[in-house]
């Protein structure tokens, strides 16, 4: 197959994820702040694969340093992490600061700074912390929302002159979808009301830290502020009129509900017709929706990893079944699909051109950045080679395939500013843990936790050197 040489936009970077509770471990936490991740993992370890959980995870706040070079040595220019609100906040009602917490994520940053790398903060990568889950709900509460408010202040006020790009959540939307809508996650309780709310209370808590951010002059100096979310790509199996309609109210459901409110400032009519209709409509106040209208983002993450493809309904709804947004779709698998067969998801790298267009052309052309997207695969110590280094090609390959169709969304005017690889190292997933791997760099849990850069580790720095890769020509229009 004929090859071609792609090249990264001018002024694009590369970077890597990851967050706080996948990879700092418990050390340094005293008694009483877990997070909901820690909660959920404490109460039912036995499904977290092969028992590993967020414990030790990488060890991250301990070997950050080490890290830090490895980041330097992969050629990221910048590194997204969040601050753990369960760690750096010590009383979660006064917001009063952890001085240990606060001085850890002072120094990371500081050696991130001092390596050439920028870093960006997410104030909550489902690290509720597990008080305010027990206590109050967690996210269904809107006195967590005004806790929540007072943290990130917290936050801005220790490190905003030196970070400049701050993330409110990483995608808002998964904790209440698995736990409270499909009920596949602990604490194991249905109630569709609630996963609504929560929907409600982050766009309110976004727009809430917005104002604060922008009030206080937190901003001055180029910082910007946005929401990291994971809009579900999806395709309609036809052009059939029931299947298009399918895939709208899939799209409302789950993207919408958020790329709405946070770049326009509305949530959508639609949604609380639904929403009433079926009687699990969240709180709001008109004054609340003012705070969303007049807060909005300055920069949107997007997570993409996986197309979803539905169809219209086959079977009749069961009128004892809780609603559930299925009750307008199923979803529906393309014959021939590529797939990823550890995570389960078919790779459609096109995904990254068709959501750069409607960036473009339906949210206003807003900033944005690939937040996370990657390729985690099981039993990767197969393909090492004599000296020990994964041959991790098809990371490679899934990264550059995804790349090529990237770019050309930006060449057609989409205002996408870089692309961010998860993972950097390896790390623990929900439930998961380190089974999939992600990384560029590996985390060896036989050899204590040793880290070893990966092919794709040495491949991303010539990139982010050369920045130009190459690439199959195949099934790719490009001008
Ligand atoms: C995203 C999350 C990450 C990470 C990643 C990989 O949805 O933001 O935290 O976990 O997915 O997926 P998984 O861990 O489920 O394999």
């Amino acid at each position: 197959m004929s090859k071609r040489q792609y090249k990264l936009p001018d002024n694009f970077y590369i970077g890597a994820a990851a967050s706080a509770w996948q990879t700092e471990g418990w050390d340094g936490k005293e008694e009483g702040q877990d997070s909901y991740m820690d909660l959920w993992y404490k109460s039912t370890p036995e499904l977290w694969h092969n028992g590993y959980g967020p414990t030790v995870a990488t060890d991250f706040y301990n070997r950050y340093k080490e890290d830090v070079q490895l980041m330097k040595k992969s050629g990221l220019h910048s590194y997204r992490t969040s601050i753990d609100w369960s760690r750096f906040i010590i009383n979660y009602e006064t917001a009063e600061v952890s001085e240990v917490a606060a001085e850890y994520y002072d120094n990371l940053i500081d050696e991130l700074i001092a390596n050439g790398i920028e870093p960006m903060l997410c104030l909550e990568h489902y690290e509720l912390p597990a008080e305010l889950f027990t206590k109050y709900g967690g996210w269904g509460s809107k006195h967590v929302v005004d806790l929540y408010t007072k943290y990130v202040e917290e936050a801005f006020k220790r490190y905003s002159h030196k970070v400049k790009q701050w993330y409110t959540f990483n995608e808002p939307i998964v904790v209440q979808t698995r736990v409270f809508l499909d009920s596949i996650r602990y604490p194991f309780k249905q109630d569709t009301q609630t996963a609504m709310q929560w929907n409600y209370n982050k766009i309110l808590a976004t727009a809430k830290a917005v104002k604060v951010y922008k009030e206080g002059g937190y901003n001055k100096d180029g910082g910007k502020i946005g929401v990291i979310l994971n809009p579900d790509v999806c395709y309609p199996r036809s052009t059939a009129k029931h299947d298009v309609e399918a895939a709208e109210k899939f799209d409302l459901f789950f993207n919408r509900i958020f790329l709405d409110p946070s770049i326009k400032g509305e949530i959508p009519a639609e949604l609380f017709e639904i929403l009433k209709e079926h009687n699990c409509c969240f709180e709001y106040t008109e004054e609340e929706l003012e705070i969303i209208k007049d807060n909005t983002i300055d920069i949107l993450g997007v997570n993409l990893y996986a197309p979803t493809r539905v169809k219209a309904k086959n079977l009749a709804w069961n009128p004892n079944t809780p609603f559930h947004p299925e009750y307008f779709y199923d979803k529906h698998e393309l014959q021939g699909r590529k797939m990823n067969p550890f995570r389960g998801w078919e790779i459609y790298p096109k995904l990254m051109y068709d959501f750069a267009m409607r960036v473009k052309n339906e949210y206003g052309n807003i900033e944005w950045f690939i937040a996370e997207n990657g390729m985690g695969v099981e039993n990767e110590h197969k393909y090492k080679n004599e000296e020990g280094i994964i041959q991790d090609d098809y990371r490679i390959e899934f990264i550059s395939d995804h790349l090529r169709w990237l770019i050309k969304g930006i060449e057609e005017g989409s205002n996408c500013t870089g692309y961010m690889l998860w993972a950097f190292t390896d790390n623990v997933s929900p439930q998961n843990a380190f089974k999939n791997r992600y990384g560029l760099v590996e985390i060896n849990l036989e050899d204590n936790r040793n880290r070893k850069m990966k092919k794709s580790g040495y491949w991303y720095k010539e990139l982010s050197e050369k920045r130009t890769f190459e690439f199959d020509d195949f099934n790719f229009e490009y001008k």
